[in-house]
């Protein structure tokens, strides 16, 4: 585990503050669980990146598929239409732009734009092209856990020992990585929650970070506002999941224990609440470490 609070490990290329950085997220699509539709004009989206960016992320995610269970897949062409505009007024706002893809033609213009991280929920699965494009490209890199589509994923969330199989699966997608040319620094790792994996699954993994931030690349944790915290939260009386967009307070709570295992950055529908918090995380690690200002 890192120091308390403080992240274990940085990828070049990208903001290194003392603390874990916030990533706040952008989907421009008309189904994302949480968010699906709101943002799904450009001008809009583009609004609500640049209140992102007031808040203090350090990274603004766009997106333009949804991956929630289930979900169909658009054409690249829309895929394309959605996010490409977003990103170049983002990164024209001053923003550091992630995308959030598993197409490389929409990771290579999104880069022609100006973003500076490619954000793959497939760990370069879904497209042959993506790893051999992102390391002629230079850019950084998040490598996620993936066993499939979203219209197949759920039924594959079958493991004997989660912690393990991920571990594994992470480790040979980095290695695949280093095999296309990207080289070891500029790559993060993320346990995917909710992506083959059901509530257990999650919060299995969430208990053994230590063990992801061993492996030996930066951990992005995104686990604001799914669906596991929304069963957490569920109403005593009915029963009935918390609403999505009522899940902030809960998904700052894994934001700081996340900060305080170590964890490299946090994706969040909530930034300024988040990046309080890892602020905090950060203070507090300090001051046990004697390393406070
Ligand atoms: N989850 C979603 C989208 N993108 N990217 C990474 N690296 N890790 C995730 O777990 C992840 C992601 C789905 O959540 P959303 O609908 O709130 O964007």
């Amino acid at each position: 585990m890192g120091v308390n609070g403080v992240p274990k490990g940085s990828v070049a290329g990208l903001p290194t503050p003392p603390r874990a950085l916030v990533m706040g997220v952008l989907n421009v699509t008309p189904d994302s669980f949480s968010d699906g539709g709101l943002w799904l004009e450009p001008e809009r989206a583009i609004a609500h990146g640049h209140e992102l960016l007031a808040e203090g992320a350090d990274l603004i995610d766009v997106g333009g598929e949804s991956t929630r269970p289930g979900a169909a897949r658009p054409s690249e062409q829309e895929e394309l239409r959605r996010v490409i505009p977003v990103v170049r007024a983002l990164v024209e706002a001053g923003a550091q732009v992630s995308i959030d893809t598993m197409r490389a033609r929409v990771a290579h213009e999104a880069i022609e734009a100006g973003a500076v991280l490619v954000n793959d929920v497939s760990g370069g699965l879904a497209d042959p092209e993506m790893l051999p494009m992102v390391a002629s490209s230079g850019v950084a890199y998040v490598s996620m856990h993936w066993r499939g589509f979203s219209d197949q994923m759920q039924s594959r969330a079958v493991y004997d020992d989660v912690v393990a199989e991920v571990i594994k699966g992470l480790r040979s997608r980095a290695e695949a990585a280093y095999a296309a040319g990207i080289p070891a620094e500029r790559i993060a790792i993320d346990p995917g929650l909710g992506f083959a994996k059901t509530g257990e699954h999650n919060w299995t993994l969430l208990a053994a970070l230590d063990r992801l931030t061993a492996v030996g690349h930066p951990v992005l944790l995104a686990a604001s506002r799914k669906t596991f915290l929304g069963t957490l939260l569920s109403d005593p009386a009915t029963g009935r999941p918390r609403r999505t967009v009522e899940r902030d307070d809960a998904s700052v709570a894994i934001a700081v224990l996340a900060a305080r295992a170590g964890v490299w950055c946090v994706r969040a529908h909530a930034v300024r609440p988040t990046l309080d918090a890892v602020k905090v995380a950060a203070r507090w690690g300090a001051e046990e470490a004697g390393t406070s200002p």
